[in-house]
Order: C-alpha cells, then sequence, then structure tokens
C-alpha cells in the first residue's frame, strides 16, 4: 500500500482534522475549483458542536468566492468568524453587514502576498480540490489556480479532494508561477498571454498530506443567462468604441481582453464571440466566464489566460468533452500571476468590469450598497482597472426597476478613484472621461451616461456644485452630495 492510498478517508474523518479558531485555506475562485465535500462535512460538525453548546468556528482563507457547499454550508452553520477575500454569497453577505462576521475585502492580487509576507496570519490547514494525485505527492490542480502556492508555504496539514471528473485530463492546464516577495524581486518573466514559466503541477510534501477524499462534484455554478437587451445595448457601444479607437490608432493589435464577473461582462465578450468582424482574442483575466466557449466554437478565442475557469455544468461537460482540443486555449495561473499589477501592465491589457454606481466626476463603487452593506467585494477589479492600457467601467444606468440612479453625485464608497477611471459605459451611452477635467467629466457622465429620470438632478447637482464648492477644482456640493442615497434609504427611491 503506498503512502498515498493509506491517506484516503470519508469527508467526515477529514473535517473532525479541523480545530476550532484555526485558519483554514481552501481552493477555489469565483465558484470554480473549491472542496465541497469537507467544508460540507465541517459544517455539519459545527451544527453538531453548537447543538452541544460548544463553540466551533474557522477563519477562511480563499481564493475568491466559493460556492453553496463551501462558503454557503459553513456561514450557515455558523462556522465561519473571519473571511477574506472576495465572496458572492447570500449568507456571508448577510453576516458580514449585520456585524457578525468579519469580512477582509483584500485585492485579488494581493492576498497571497500578504499571507506570504506575514501581514495577513498564514492558514495552517489547506483543504484543496484537485484533479488528481500522483505517489510522490504531485497534484494537477483543477479548475482554479488562486492562492493554493502562497498558502501551502506555511501549511501544516494538507486535506485533499480528489475530483475524478478532471484526473490527469487536467494535465498541461496549470502554470503554478508565484513570483518572489520584494525587496529586490526579480521580474515576473510573462510578456504575452499564452507564455508559460513554470510546472503545470504542484508538488506536495508527502508529510503533510493528512487525508484524501473521492469526489466527483461539479462546480456549482449557475447556468448560463443570455445577455438580456440592456447588457447586450452596452456590449454593442462597447465594440463600437473600441473599433474607433483602432481606427485611430489608439488600440493597438495584440491587446488582451480581461472581462469582470456578471451578465454586462459575458455580453461583451458573446458579442465579441457573435460578430463576424472579430478577429482571434487573447484573454488576460482573472475569471474565464461562460463566454469562452462561444468564443472557441466560433473559433474567436486565441489563448485566456486566468485564474478560475468558472462554468456551468453544462459547459464544464462540454469543456471535460473537448478537452483535448482546447486545453491549448488556456493557461490557468495562481492570482498573484494573474492579478499582477506588474505583468497586467506588460502585457497590455483592456479591462471591463462592472460598478453598481458612478459619480458625475469619475469615482467608482462596486462593492457596497449606501457606502456601508457589502455586495461582494472590490475582487480583482482594482488590480486591473489601474493597470490596464484601456479601461472600461459598465453599468446598467438604474437598478432596482429605476429606484437607484448608477450615476450618482458622489459616490457613497470609493473602490476605484477618479485617477484610475478611462471610460463609463451604460445602456444610455458612453462617456469617455480621459484628458477630462472635473467639471468636463461631470457633463459628460451625465449626458452620456445618467438614465433621463434622473438627468435633471444631476445637472442641479453639478449647477450648486459650482456655486457652493471651495475650490472649483471639483465643484462638488457636499451639502447635498449624498441627497440621491439618503432619499433612497427613506423613500425608497434615489428621485
Ligand atoms: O441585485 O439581483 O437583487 O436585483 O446589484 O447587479 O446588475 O445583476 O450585476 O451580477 O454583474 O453584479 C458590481 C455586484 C454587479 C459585480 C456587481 C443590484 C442589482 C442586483 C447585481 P438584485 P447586476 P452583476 C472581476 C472583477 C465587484 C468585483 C469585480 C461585483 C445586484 O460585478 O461584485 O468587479 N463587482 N471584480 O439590482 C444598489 C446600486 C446597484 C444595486 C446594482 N447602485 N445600488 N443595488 N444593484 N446597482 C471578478 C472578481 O474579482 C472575482
Amino acid at each position: 500500500m503506498s503512502f498515498i492510498s493509506e491517506k484516503y478517508c470519508s469527508a467526515e474523518t477529514a473535517a473532525e482534522m479541523i480545530r476550532n479558531g484555526e485558519v483554514v485555506g481552501v481552493s477555489g475562485f469565483t465558484i470554480s475549483g473549491y472542496p465541497k465535500l469537507v467544508p460540507l462535512a465541517l459544517a455539519k460538525r459545527a451544527e453538531k458542536l453548537h447543538a452541544e453548546g460548544t463553540d466551533f468556528s474557522i477563519t477562511l482563507f480563499s481564493g475568491a468566492s466559493t460556492g453553496e457547499s463551501c462558503d454557503g454550508a459553513l456561514i450557515k452553520a455558523n462556522a465561519i468568524a473571519i473571511r477574506a477575500p472576495y465572496q458572492s454569497n447570500s449568507g456571508i453577505r448577510s453576516s458580514a453587514n449585520s456585524g457578525n462576521l468579519n469580512y477582509l475585502d483584500v485585492h485579488l492580487g494581493l492576498m497571497g502576498t500578504r499571507v506570504r509576507e506575514g501581514y495577513l496570519p498564514a492558514p495552517t490547514t489547506l483543504i484543496l480540490e484537485v484533479a488528481h494525485i500522483y505517489d510522490d505527492g504531485r497534484v494537477i490542480l483543477s479548475t482554479s489556480g488562486g492562492n493554493i502556492v502562497s498558502f501551502l508555504e506555511k501549511a501544516e496539514r494538507i486535506i485533499l479532494e480528489v475530483n475524478s471528473r478532471y484526473g490527469e485530463k487536467f494535465a498541461g492546464l496549470h502554470d503554478v508561477f508565484v513570483p518572489d516577495l520584494t525587496p529586490g524581486s526579480a521580474p515576473i518573466p510573462i510578456r504575452t498571454v499564452s507564455d508559460r514559466v513554470a510546472g503545470d503541477m504542484v508538488q506536495l510534501d508527502l508529510e503533510k498530506i493528512v487525508a484524501i477524499v473521492e469526489s466527483d462534484c461539479y462546480d456549482e455554478v449557475k447556468p448560463f443567462v443570455q445577455p438580456d437587451s440592456v447588457s447586450e445595448t452596452i456590449a454593442g457601444y462597447i465594440l463600437e468604441f473600441l473599433a474607433s479607437e483602432e481606427k485611430n490608432g489608439r488600440l493597438p493589435k495584440g491587446l488582451a481582453y480581461q472581462s469582470g464577473v456578471g451578465n454586462v461582462a459575458n455580453a461583451v465578450l458573446c458579442a465579441m464571440a457573435n460578430n463576424p468582424n472579430q478577429g482571434r482574442v487573447n484573454l488576460f483575466t482573472e475569471v474565464i466566464q461562460e463566454a469562452c466557449i462561444p468564443l472557441l466554437q466560433n473559433d474567436k478565442l486565441g489563448v485566456a489566460s486566468g485564474t478560475a475557469l468558472t462554468l456551468s455544468a453544462s459547459a464544464q461537460d462540454l469543456f471535460l468533452k473537448n478537452i483535448d482540443n482546447w486545453k491549448k486555449h488556456f493557461v490557468l495561473r495562481q492570482q498573484e500571476i494573474s492579478n499582477s499589477a506588474e505583468v497586467i501592465r506588460r502585457v497590455g491589457v483592456v479591462s471591463m468590469n462592472t460598478a453598481l454606481e458612478c459619480d458625475i466626476f469619475g469615482n467608482v463603487n462596486s462593492s457596497h450598497v449606501c457606502g456601508s452593506a457589502i455586495m461582494n467585494g472590490i475582487g480583482g477589479a482594482a488590480d486591473f482597472a489601474r493597470n490596464a492600457r484601456l479601461g472600461f467601467f459598465m453599468t446598467p444606468s438604474t437598478a432596482k426597476n429605476g429606484a437607484i440612479s448608477s450615476i450618482v453625485p458622489l459616490v457613497s464608497h470609493v473602490d476605484h478613484t477618479e485617477h484610475d477611471t478611462m471610460i463609463f459605459v451604460t445602456e444610455q451611452g458612453i462617456a469617455d472621461l480621459r484628458g477630462l477635467s472635473a467639471e468636463q467629466r461631470a457633463s459628460r457622465v451625465i449626458e452620456c451616461c445618467a438614465h433621463p429620470d434622473y438627468k435633471g438632478l444631476l445637472r442641479d447637482s453639478l449647477k450648486y456644485g459650482k456655486m457652493s464648492a471651495k475650490g472649483l477644482h471639483i465643484p462638488v456640493d457636499l451639502e447635498h452630495a449624498f441627497d440621491f442615497h439618503r432619499n433612497f434609504m427613506k423613500n425608497g427611491s434615489m428621485r
């Protein structure tokens, strides 16, 4: 019997090995490649301990959001005390917003670095989903790279979920390079989307593997929804804008695209897939979403480099069926590389991220409703927006049936400052803010992007700002800057 085969056990046995108060690191990024069976068993164990009157909770660190069997089950069981980084689970959201969970919203590109630097505690136990394990302790990672290698450095115990759906078919998908820490770190040797600079497997320390659990679970990604008309309109503006930039010599061929999460992001890539004039595109992104499939099928995908392959169940099946032909189009990286400022700047990226609200001066809030209630988190949007060659923030012009304007006098929380943003897009139009003064930006955002129901109020806000601001460099009407938000909290509408 090999060392490895002796470690196979049930998820329940593996879950028993996790201690109260421990920092647990899991694989996983935007609902892909996270462990499912051990977290579910851990949640059940926590519920049992709580029923017996015993405290049990962990600090949970990951690459980014995980699915219902991990984030969902553990938060329902009241088993998470601290969570970082990005998440998208309604239970985590409500626990954070009710003050029961300490949620740390760290830039995704820096999470692993901060752990390695010692500014965040290093996970002591890791629960990793992998595609395959060899007897010598080498593993092939599954559908995401995340922070696995960064977390490994100081981990004491490793629990593996080996997902037999993937197996050795996943060999060659990952490139597991992790950068040096400062000071004096070597340049990261990646210049183009397809560059591979390390091996495709991770060598684990056999002595640290304490349990192996067999799994055949799907990543619990919601079924793909075809883009709605608002998203398609936004996508249309972006493609038109890109074409005019190219015509004007400002968009060299060979730039790569980053697209954020959600419907609008998918719509842009779907529109590229369906555009007969579109050549092959390369993606340098964090989340490779479902839209990579139509791009592939229409022969419009060059290489997609990311840290997560986030596909619905039917697309996961399709990917596995075609993996031998499709693998050459993908590189899965650790998130310290997929989201590295240095690499994003060197490769040359057009970033496209979604905002909750944008203000007339160019600031963006992607994470907090009315300045206080966390939605998901900043994620990796700032890693890209700040370092992109060309950056879009997109959003429908209103939310909640028109009760909310996504264009506001001043954002209630700032994720991306006016110094880092370039182009705003809503279904009303597109505003290129590059090279404009604050007042010019404000007029352009109002006239090009705001919904007609809110244009008058926004024009008034700019007018009063010009009359009352201390300085006219940014003519903000401080007195009424948050009237939209106040109205919404008081009356349920920003009007
Ligand atoms: O709520 O579903 O209850 O109606 O926000 O909005 O329009 O469905 O958009 O799913 O694309 O998410 C910014 C949250 C958008 C996401 C955000 C309400 C709206 C709806 C969702 P309902 P939509 P999406 C790469 C980059 C930050 C991280 C990031 C996100 C819900 O894109 O988390 O970009 N981004 N990472 O009704 C109150 C407003 C609102 C609002 C919309 N102004 N106020 N509610 N909503 N605007 C990926 C990673 O980093 C991993």
